[in-house]
């Protein structure tokens, strides 16, 4: 069972997400438990503040220290190696998640994910109270709430029992590290465009071998920063 604790200033985005499709199943049958928390409660005056303007000036708010030490630290608690969680913050700064980072994390019994905004967090509380920061891609987002998301997603279905088919955790032959190829389901005629007649032979060596090239034409056009150096230029080469 893999508990995962969510720390953010919007709970709300989360709902239909936590309990809906393969994480809330995965929930709902004990491979997952994942618990969201307000940072707002975590501060301590009157109109629960968690930002402040940044020393030195300029444009935005940053997300003040003590709220979300406090929150981590109840959570996971202080960071060192008696910490039960590793304890995650999405952030532009953070290393690019991949998928080799997700099979590192699922062996963690215990995740904390904090969800940055603003500007960005204090760096003092990332130094006192973060383990890793990662970041989802080299795009702007508004906040650590849909890549928290997306690495919750990828997490779980790694963790073993989610997926009932174990071929599908490792995604076919993006498990091999290649985009998968075209996909068909019925009509087998459909505005005059016909299923591959190798995918209705019942031939299922040839499908395999079929697949298996349209997924290298697929991810050579596509991605080829996927395949080895010495697969990215040459031609179509068969077999
Ligand atoms: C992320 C300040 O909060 C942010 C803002 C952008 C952002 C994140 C957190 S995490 N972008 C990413 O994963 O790319």
């Amino acid at each position: 069972m893999l508990r995962i604790d969510v720390i953010t200033i919007f709970p709300g985005l989360f709902e239909p997400f936590l309990h809906e499709s393969m994480v809330g199943i995965a929930q709902r049958e004990g491979h997952v438990r994942i618990e969201v928390h307000d940072l707002r409660h975590f501060a301590r005056d009157r109109h629960h503040t968690v930002d402040d303007a940044p020393y030195g000036g300029g444009p935005g708010m940053v997300m003040k220290p003590e709220p979300l030490v406090e929150a981590v630290e109840a959570i996971a608690g202080p960071k060192g190696p008696e910490r039960s969680a590793r304890v995650i913050l999405l952030s532009p700064q953070g290393r690019r998640l991949d998928q080799e980072r997700l099979g590192a994390l699922v062996v963690h019994p215990h995740l904390a994910l904090v969800c940055g905004r603003y500007e960005g967090v204090d760096q003092r509380a990332v130094d006192l109270a973060i383990d890793e920061e990662i970041s989802i891609g080299d795009y702007v987002l508004s906040g650590g709430e849909v890549p928290a998301m997306a690495l919750i997603e990828g997490v779980v279905r790694l963790v073993p029992g989610v997926l009932g088919n174990p071929e599908s955790a490792s995604g076919d032959s993006f498990g091999a590290g290649l985009l998968e190829g075209p996909q068909y389901t019925r009509p087998a005629q459909f505005r005059g465009l016909d299923v591959p007649e190798v995918l209705r032979s019942g031939d299922h060596q040839a499908v395999a071998r079929w697949r298996a090239e349209r997924a290298r034409e697929f991810t050579r056009e596509r991605r080829p920063d996927l395949l080895p150096d010495s697969d990215q230029l040459g031609g179509e080469s068969e077999s």
